[in-house]
């Protein structure tokens, strides 16, 4: 086929690639091509030592060879940076990995530089590349690199923030970035009907970000063909729509075609023009992986068509048609590829494995730890010149204050959700015409108004979105603080919260790390709130690996815990209950600009003697009231512990309480089964069974959403005479 480049919308005219071989010397063919037959030839090794199960998956890279050797050429490793997908082997190997690595990753050696033996081949991992760490699920990298792109040019345009920082999270992330970077992310053709790819294309077209998008099509998803994913079987004229892009529209199996398209939309991004978007025709010669048979699913005849453009013959016959290497420089270099392969293979299969007890390394950091001594600070309130200390600030107030001053401390700090900015049209702003909205709930007000639009703006209306990129910034060592409106709507963001934010670190054996900061605007008891914006849901999160998870309950600890959350080099969920923000109990003043609180430690509300009520969020002055209450009517003691950060969670001041009451209550707004309770409940039995006296209660909501009728919503969530009567119970058990 022919090469189409579209003239982009903003009307630059395309790079002209000059001379002959679209200005490739016959040195680059060769090294093309040797580039691509290695490629080839990994994957039938690979194919072979699965067979003999001496690894244990094969996913190939056939068919898209050239478009990844292509690119590489286009494109620099260790200066641009990579979001490739599980085809891109070839893309891997002429950026610079080599086939001993890759043939690590498949036996999964210790020193397999992708993951250390946690991923499955062809998920590809270079640090030293700038490939970043690349996982199963498709199109979730997608996002990522948007984050990626946003993060360089945001470090060139404050290069002062790329500097190491002292004591939070900067020592430990070194940030390199160039101001004519450009970010490459690939995907197949069926991961165009994912949701966050046009997600991504909405941002980097709005954004104009270096970006080049490579769809790798090879008219298959498994087994299900293009047209079935993308209406009218070409994603090209699905998203020529979209501003600021440059377009290509590539036969994928003809490395030098697809180089020069390649080179256009390189400098079409180096120049700040926009993002690229190339859409490369390619074949998939083996099956989707080694665990399909595409002979049930497609003819003969197709397959056959599908052979005859075969990137390696075609690329092979093309030197010979030049004279570039006649059949004897072929076969030599061939034969070359082959032992060098044999002698990769055999070194892979005498490599160390990894050992068992590393499993856990790298869940989180191992350079900061958030549970330390090191977060533990002293507010610092301030006395006014007249003697006094100041009135005490809501929960809203506080985290507005330490969002403020943390950014004001940390230039790395970005700002992003739905309707966070005080105005996305700056010029109202300026002018003077509006105050400005700052957050739905106003957490984030003033903000964009003291540091600019580009530390502090507005999402689209997309939580993967917000998710995701986050990710990609962080990865790049910003520290993303995002909101999400409100948790019953963090749903959309699941894929990223669940398989990619939390699992950077691990999956990449420490190579990259994530720690961005997701505040979420959580609960109800709100009268109206109805079931849309009123659930919890926290164990879902506590439930994963990676991720911490916080949950305060009055204006104090927030600020403490925001200010941890911020500074610590893990990513953090951040809960924030709203009909807390502006509740009367737990105002504090304003406890200075370094107050933090460590993450793990419980609050220990009011001490008592008789029942342990463990709890945390906006039930806990619902418990201090109850337990009030019991001790005035019954004097009955209770011990009211507020855990304030669920993951981790301090076990010790639990179990200390447990073995002086004997009698304990876990109390949350959440539905009762399946809950957060049943872990701490689970521990309790299993550990401090001999410590008890009674059994161990929950008092939760019941199994059902929050009803939008008072009445209903009373009856729905755990209510102070619902916490009285459990208390009671329990102390005359
Ligand atoms: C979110 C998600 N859904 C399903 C899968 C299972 N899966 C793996 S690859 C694949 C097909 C991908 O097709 P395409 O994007 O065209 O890439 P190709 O494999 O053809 O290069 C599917 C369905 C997955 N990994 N992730
Ligand atoms: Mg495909």
């Amino acid at each position: 086929m022919a090469t189409k480049t579209y003239m982009n919308s903003a009307g630059v005219a395309d790079e002209k690639i000059a001379g002959k071989y679209q200005g490739l010397s016959r040195e680059q063919l060769i090294e093309a091509y040797r580039l691509m037959y290695t490629s080839r030839k990994i994957d039938d090794r690979e194919i072979l030592l699965k067979r003999q199960q001496r690894i244990y998956f094969q996913i190939s890279g056939a068919g898209h060879e050239a478009v990844g050797v292509a690119a590489a050429f286009a494109l620099k490793p260790g200066h641009d940076w990579f979001y490739p997908y599980y085809r891109d082997r070839a893309l891997c190997l002429a950026l610079g990995a080599t086939p001993y690595e890759m043939f690590l990753e498949g036996v999964g050696a210790a020193d397999d530089p992708n993951s250390g033996g946690r991923q499955m081949p062809s998920h590809w991992s270079f640090p030293k590349l700038n490939v970043v760490t690349q996982s199963s699920p498709t199109g979730s990298q997608i996002l990522q690199a948007v984050g990626c792109a946003e993060a360089g040019r945001y470090f060139a345009a404050h290069p002062d923030a790329a500097k190491k920082g002292g004591g939070d999270y900067r020592e430990f992330k070194d940030v390199t970035f160039h101001g004519d970077e450009v970010t490459y992310v690939s995907l197949g053709d069926g991961t165009t009907s994912e949701g966050e790819f046009w997600e991504a294309l909405n941002t980097a077209s709005n954004r104009k970000l270096p970006l080049v998008f490579v769809v790798e099509d090879n008219e298959y998803a498994i087994s299900v063909p293009v047209e079935v994913q993308t209406p009218g079987g070409n994603i090209s004229r699905l998203v020529v729509g979209f501003p600021n892009f440059h377009f290509e529209e590539v036969d994928g199996t003809d490395p030098v075609e697809t180089y020069a398209a390649f080179a256009r939309a390189a400098a079409y991004c180096r120049k700040g023009n926009g993002p690229s978007f190339i859409h490369a025709h390619v074949i998939r010669p083996y099956s989707h992986s080694l665990s399909d048979d595409e002979r049930l699913y497609r003819p003969d005849a197709e397959r056959q068509q599908d052979a005859a453009r075969d990137p390696i013959t075609r690329t092979q016959m093309f030197l010979l048609r030049e004279g570039i290497l006649d059949e004897k420089g072929i076969n030599r270099l061939e034969k070359q590829v082959e032992d060098d392969l044999q002698a990769a293979v055999d070194q892979a299969l005498e490599a160390a494995l990894p050992k068992p007890e590393t499993v856990t390394e790298y869940v989180y950091s191992p350079y900061l730890d958030p549970t330390s001594s090191a977060f533990d600070t002293q507010p610092a309130v301030a006395t006014g010149s007249d003697g006094k200390k100041p009135a005490p600030k809501t929960m809203a107030d506080l985290i507005n204050t330490t969002l403020r001053d943390e950014m004001r401390r940390d230039e790395r700090i970005v700002i992003f959700g739905e309707d966070v900015a005080d105005c996305s049209r700056e010029e109202y702003l300026q002018e003077k015409l509006i105050k400005g909205k700052g957050g739905v709930f106003k957490l984030t007000a003033g903000l964009q108004a003291e540091f600019g639009s580009d530390r502090v703006f507005n999402s689209p209306l997309a939580e993967a979105n917000i998710v995701g990129r986050a990710t990609g910034m962080a990865t790049r060592g910003l520290k993303p603080v995002v909101e999400i409106q409100f948790f019953d709507y963090i749903w959309p963001a699941m894929m990223q919260l669940r398989d990619e934010l939390p699992l950077i670190r691990w999956r990449s054996n420490n190579g990259f790390s994530a720690p961005a900061v997701i505040r979420v605007a959580i609960g109800g008891y709100l009268t109206g709130g109805a079931i849309y914006h009123s659930q919890c849901g926290e164990s879902i999160f506590t439930h994963i690996p990676g991720l911490r998870v916080v949950f305060p309950s009055n204006a104090l600890d927030a600020a403490g815990l925001l200010r941890t959350a911020i500074r610590c080099d893990d990513p953090v969920l951040f809960l924030e209950h709203k009909r807390l923000y502006r509740e009367t109990f737990g105002r504090a003043p304003y406890p200075g600009t370094d107050y933090m609180v460590p993450f793990g430690k419980a609050q220990v509300v009011q001490a008592g003697t008789d029942i342990s009520v463990i709890t945390y969020g906006a039930v806990v002055p619902r418990a201090l009231q109850a337990a009030q209450k019991l001790e005035r009517e019954h004097g009955v003691k209770v011990e009211l512990i507020d855990l304030r950060c669920l993951n981790p969670f301090d076990w010790e001041t639990i179990a200390a309480s447990v073995r002086k009451t004997n009698r304990v209550i876990v109390a949350y707004e959440d539905t009762l089964s399946w809950g957060y309770g049943a872990e701490i409940v689970a521990r309790i039995a299993d550990k401090l069974f001999d410590q008890l006296d009674a059994p161990v209660r929950r008092v939760a909501a019941k199994d059902t959403f929050v009803a939008y009728q008072p009445i209903l919503e009373d009856a729905i969530l755990p209510q102070v005479d619902d916490l009285f009567r459990a208390m009671k119970e329990l102390s005359e058990y």
